[in-house]
């Protein structure tokens, strides 16, 4: 079947060399794409050749990229391969780019995903020069439907000067319907209120839209999204999953919570996805979702029937799975609805809502500061991500993390986090295989007995106890969060100097 059917821009097709052409030295260059879903497929890598020969004929070549959040191989890694990148956001998981981030080679900002478009909007990443997104069709009147992401699109081909459109195939057809794009949003201080009031409420077009003057190349392509992978459940996994969701039951039978719980967010990673999967085969019946990323387990928990609704961003699933929702996707229309990322993760609908945000975590200190993105206080894993969007404004929110990484030879319970990306007034539960700490409503003295009772590992209970214990009595005027600075930065200099981080 024809995928592009406007004469207009029917007229644009072109190959993905030509269309890298348009893209010069230094561009901030937005591109689709988010956890691996509906990033462009073949002009990147065609992009990725030309600064690959430019870099040879000894001429500088680099682009800003910005991007909905992680994206594929054929983006971040192409590009990163070919020191291609001078500078990134707002959120990534290619290896190569991570170690020249971490090398000091690319420039990273690290950004909450619901702020980057309007931070766009706002001038504050300067001009967009070139958009560059994927689609899964055009139609007659030039509208375009979207594919499996909708991330920071509306915002690109509003913004950008230049437009490259990837139709791929490889997305089913039948996509139409599925999103939820909205064009009131406007620039403070004209904002209204955004009035999403039931996860899977429209308030806005089916389509994106595309000023056509300003598209100069349309690509065909047919190519999968991101194969994800996702390790099988452990004991760990399970245990955090059974805890989590025990706490969940308390909450409805305390009263704090409907039967049906409140709207789920779930982070990526292994424990969310065990987490979703507990719930598949627990008693809850009328779930809804509000997240950003629709990841395998979520996708079966609605299968299951357990959950009515999914209002997200965007997919993020194993190339099995995302084949099979490809085959039956008529069977999941009206039952998903795709927004762009401002819109899945913003802070009004997240609070108003009232959604429960389930995010993994590096490590946390006694006093519930959360550490999600850095190892060692310098180390970039991945990024914020989403989980700042939701955790800060949700009903309740977890922290998810082992009690222990490396082989149990480093606590995630520390004394003190070397980088703070959720602070101790907006952290509320915590969870490791060793059980949950309740942190609502307590004072820091109190939260460190319980994080450390309840969820760091046994052998290194006794020292954090020790460490809080002696801090307090020193501290005999400063005792509302008692530190041993000197001690508690040693933590990590012990673990960076014998080379476990
Ligand atoms: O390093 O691969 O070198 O061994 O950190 O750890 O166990 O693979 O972590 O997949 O559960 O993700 C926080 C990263 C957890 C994730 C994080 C080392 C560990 C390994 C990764 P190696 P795992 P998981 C919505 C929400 C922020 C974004 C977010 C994340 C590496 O959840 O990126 O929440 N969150 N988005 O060995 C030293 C510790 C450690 C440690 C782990 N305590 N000390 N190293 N590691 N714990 C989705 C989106 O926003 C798109």
């Amino acid at each position: 079947m024809n995928r592009i059917t406007d004469p207009t821009l029917a007229a644009k097709v072109t190959t993905a060399d030509r269309a890298a052409e348009h893209i010069r030295p230094g561009d901030t260059v937005g591109m689709s794409g988010f956890t691996g879903a509906g990033h462009p497929k073949a002009v990147p890598a065609a992009l990725a050749d030309r600064i690959d020969a430019a870099h040879t004929a000894g001429e500088d070549f680099r682009i800003n990229l910005l991007t909905g959040a992680s994206t594929g191989e054929e983006v971040d890694g192409a590009l990163a391969r070919v020191n291609g990148i001078a500078k990134r956001a707002p959120f990534v998981s290619d290896p190569d780019l991570r170690k020249q981030i971490n090398a000091g080679e690319v420039e990273y900002t690290d950004t909450h995903l619901s702020h980057l478009a309007q931070q766009v909007w706002f001038g504050f990443h300067g001009n967009l020069d070139v958009a560059v997104v994927e689609v899964a069709a055009i139609l007659p009147n030039g509208l375009l439907v979207p594919g499996s992401s909708v991330g920071n699109n509306k915002t690109w081909l509003d913004l950008a000067d230049k437009v490259i459109l990837e139709v791929n195939e490889w997305h089913p057809r039948e996509y139409e319907g599925f999103h939820d794009v909205y064009y009131g949003t406007k620039l403070p201080p004209h904002r209204r209120p955004i009035e999403i009031l039931d996860p899977l409420q429209r308030i806005g077009d089916p389509y994106l839209r595309v000023d056509p003057d300003k598209v100069v190349a349309v690509v065909h392509t047919n190519a999968p999204d991101r194969d994800n992978t996702f390790a099988a459940p452990d004991d760990a996994s399970e245990a955090m999953a059974d805890h989590l969701i025990d706490f969940l039951r308390h909450e409805v039978s305390a009263g704090r919570m409907p039967k049906s719980l409140l709207p789920l967010q779930s982070g990526v990673g292994n424990v969310a996805n065990a987490v979703l999967a507990g719930l598949a085969d627990s008693e809850f019946e009328h779930l809804t979702s509000y997240t950003e990323v629709i990841q395998d387990n979520l996708l079966r928990l609605l299968d299951s029937g357990r959950l009515d609704s999914i209002s997200a961003t965007s997919f993020s699933l194993t190339r099995e799975v995302a084949e099979e929702f490809n085959r039956n996707i008529e069977s999941y229309k009206g039952r998903i609805l795709l927004r762009p990322q401002e819109m899945s993760n913003h802070p009004e609908i997240v609070r108003r809502l009232g959604v429960i945000a389930i995010n993994g975590m590096v490590e946390t200190d006694i006093y519930g500061h959360v550490n999600s993105t850095e190892i060692n206080g310098s180390k970039m894993i991945n990024g914020i991500g989403g989980s700042g969007d939701f955790a800060r404004n949700a009903f309740l929110n977890f922290f998810v993390s082992p009690s222990t990484a490396k082989n149990g030879e480093l606590s995630a319970i520390v004394p003190m986090v070397p980088h703070v990306d959720h602070t101790e007034h907006d952290v509320h539960v915590i969870v490791t295989e060793q059980g949950i700490a309740d942190l609502r409503a307590t004072a820091p003295n109190e939260r460190a007995k319980r994080i450390i009772d309840k969820c760091a590992h046994p052998d290194f209970r006794d020292r954090l106890h020790d460490y809080h214990d002696r801090a307090y009595a020193q501290n005999t005027t400063a005792r509302h969060a008692p530190h041993l600075l000197e001690e508690a930065l040693s933590w990590h200099q012990r673990a960076a100097t014998d080379g476990r981080m």
